[in-house]
């Protein structure tokens, strides 16, 4: 057959061998030392983790398996009707590491759709959440209820093979995508809208039913940005806060539910994902406070206030990027190809002007560029989805592929339970002066 399954169950003996052998050659070779600085500062620059699926350049951005976000525009599979690439394809990319063909891609669609359907309960209990409480929050909820179902969990209860459990967290990775579209979908609904959530089409893409549970399936454009969206959140190397919390919380063999509940707690803070949500009420403020006035010297001084109020100009800065986020150019030049008159991309971009050369004077970021957050809340209110607090649960169906990618690998190649060595400071000063 030509199942994703398939192929896995092809590639992984060839990983295991190719790994086994890199080890036995070079098991002892260094790649790195550490500094007190770093281990005060957030693990920055510190070597410590595999990921299959992209690798981040400083200055170039990310490469999803080697290739670069153009080149996936260009090589993976889109719609029919369409020229983003689909997010499917990008899946079957992180995983094998292989560009799909669109009969393989439409398989995955097909498969998604099939396993869609979400246990009553928890339906019941996304209902039953204030509307109050944060979309983030109903999300990851809602993601570590579907637990009930764990196909790893369930196996591994009544004792599993090790050799197999790549087999179970693999079932549970795609019954986790698939679910995440119609949580996603009911919880937009149930806080902004009327409750009604459409029903999953198998015949359609991810990215079609996932504006149609929002309720945005009939502007094709819309479908085309869910595209682009689904496809340029998903992975971000491994050492990002929502990428390495699903990959730790998935070594203790805590189920694909469990550790991706934990990718979107951590998905879930300002400086990381809700970022996107960030940034508008950023631009919302700052265009009531200047109104019209985009001249240099009028948003500098805004932006010098917020500063020194000591608060971050959010979009902007990156822990590893040096330049503009790839991912913020990509949307940037959807922007230019459908929405080149709008107001709110007109300053988005009149920031683009400003704020590198103000964070710059200001002396404290390592990187005065935009990043992907920085964009993409204005598309969507371009399109009607204004609701700026459900921004992060966007992001977060996306990242849920590059997660999911990497945990089917974790447990194919038995990676251990991840446990760094800690130190307190005066056992690190014991250790500094020992030396
Ligand atoms: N505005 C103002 N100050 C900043 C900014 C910014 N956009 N970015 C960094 N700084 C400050 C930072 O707070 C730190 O100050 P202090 O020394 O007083 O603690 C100093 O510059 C050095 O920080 P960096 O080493 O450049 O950045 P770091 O790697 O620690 O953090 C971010 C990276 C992304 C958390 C940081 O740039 C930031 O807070 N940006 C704004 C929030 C944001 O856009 N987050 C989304 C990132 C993408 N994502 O989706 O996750
Ligand atoms: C991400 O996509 O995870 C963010 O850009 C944060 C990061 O890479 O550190």
């Amino acid at each position: 057959g030509g199942s994703l399954k398939d192929r896995l169950t092809e590639l992984i003996p060839q990983k295991q061998e190719e790994i086994k052998k890199f080890r036995s050659e070079h098991g002892g070779d260094v790649v790195g030392n550490v500094t007190v600085d770093q281990m005060y500062g957030g693990a920055r620059g510190i070597r410590s983790l595999v990921w299959e699926g992209s690798v981040l350049d400083p200055s170039e951005g990310i490469r999803f398996r080697g290739y670069s976000i153009p080149e996936c525009q260009k090589l993976l599979p889109s719609s029919p009707n369409g020229k983003q690439p689909l997010p499917e394809s990008l899946f079957w990319l992180l995983v094998t590491g292989e560009v799909p063909t669109l009969t393989q891609v439409q398989s995955l669609s097909a498969e998604w759709a099939a396993r869609s359907q979400l246990p009553k309960f928890v339906e019941e209990l996304i209902d039953r959440c204030p509307p109050s409480l944060h979309p983030m929050a109903q999300f990851s909820l809602a993601i570590t209820a579907l637990e009930h179902d764990s196909a790893f969990a369930k196996a591994y209860e009544h004792g599993l093979n090790k050799h197999d459990y790549w087999k179970y967290t693999y079932e549970d990775c795609m019954d986790l995508i698939a679910k995440t579209v119609p949580i996603a979908g009911r919880i937009y609904r149930n806080i902004y809208r009327d409750g009604i959530v459409a029903p999953i089409q198998v015949d359609k893409d991810h990215s079609y039913n996932f504006a149609n549970v929002l309720g945005f399936a009939n502007n094709k454009e819309f479908v085309e940005l869910m595209r682009l969206y689904l496809s340029l959140h998903s992975d971000h190397e491994g050492g990002n806060v929502s990428a390495h919390s699903g990959h730790l919380v998935g070594s203790a063999l805590s189920s694909p539910f469990l550790s991706m509940a934990a990718s979107l707690n951590g998905l879930a803070g300002p400086l990381h994902g809700l970022a996107n949500q960030e940034v508008l009420s950023f631009l919302n403020t700052m265009k009531e406070e200047i109104g019209d006035d985009l001249s240099d010297e009028r948003i500098k001084s805004y932006l010098w206030d917020l500063l020194k109020s000591g608060r971050v100009v959010p979009g902007y800065g990156h822990a590893v990027l040096r330049k503009t986020d790839p991912r913020y150019t990509a949307q940037r030049e959807f922007a230019q190809e459908y929405l080149p008159k709008d107001p709110m991309f007109q300053l988005v971009s009149r920031l683009y002007e400003v704020v590198p050369a103000v964070l710059t004077e200001h002396g404290k970021t390592k990187n005065p560029f935009p990043n992907v957050d920085s964009h993409s809340g204005i598309l969507l209110q371009y399109y009607g989805l204004k609701e700026q607090n459900f921004y992060t649960v966007l992001f977060g169906v996306s990242r849920t592929l590059g997660v999911a990618s990497q945990l089917i690998w974790d447990r194919a190649l038995g990676f251990p339970i991840e446990r760094p060595k800690s130190f307190s400071t005066e056992a690190l000063k014991k250790l500094v002066n020992a030396k």
